[in-house]
């Protein structure tokens, strides 16, 4: 099934919402296979964002995701990368729509709360960037013929 990164960034971490915004993942039914806190340096932080390198943001960006640790978490499902940008919201978190992460608890445009790939190739390389294999744990979960239908689920 396809995996997707998702992070709470050091804002969110500071703001305790650690569990608020973890919680809406399990209970959507997304599958946890990873999850652990860590700092962010500059090696990683500047293949992360390549895509971003040129921006005049990034070297604000850089230090914000330095500032303090992060929670770094894979989350496994039907369609992950689709679903969790979907529960997130737009950048901007004044006006993502209520009901998304951002919706419900960000105003501003850097300081967002949360990372999310934006694709299923994404999640592949950031996975790789932050996770080891060790630290992966394909456990089964048992409710996942109630989350899906068997056609699904084959
Ligand atoms: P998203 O996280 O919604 O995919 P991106 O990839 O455009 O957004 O931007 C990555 C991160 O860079 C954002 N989450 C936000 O923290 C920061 N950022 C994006 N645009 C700006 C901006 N105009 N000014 C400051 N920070 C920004």
């Amino acid at each position: 099934m396809e995996k997707t990164v998702v992070l709470i960034k050091p804002d969110g971490v500071q703001r305790a919402l650690i569990g608020k915004i973890t919680e809406r993942f399990e209970q959507k039914g997304l599958h946890l296979v990873a999850m652990k806190m860590m700092a962010l340096d500059d090696a990683t932080l500047d293949v992360w964002y390549a895509h971003h390198s040129d921006k005049p943001f990034f070297p604000a960006l850089k230090s914000y995701m330095k500032s303090y640790p992060i929670i770094a978490m894979l989350w496994e499902g039907i369609d992950a990368a689709e679903t969790v940008r979907t529960m997130i919201g737009i950048t901007l978190g004044r006006k993502a729509a209520p009901g998304t992460v951002r919706g419900d608890f960000a105003m501003s445009q850097q300081y967002n709360l949360i990372h999310a790939s934006e694709s299923k190739e994404a999640a592949e390389k950031e996975a790789g960037l932050i996770f080891s294999d060790k630290e992966i744990f394909p456990w089964k979960k048992l409710d996942l013929t109630q989350i899906y239908s068997e056609e699904e689920l084959q």
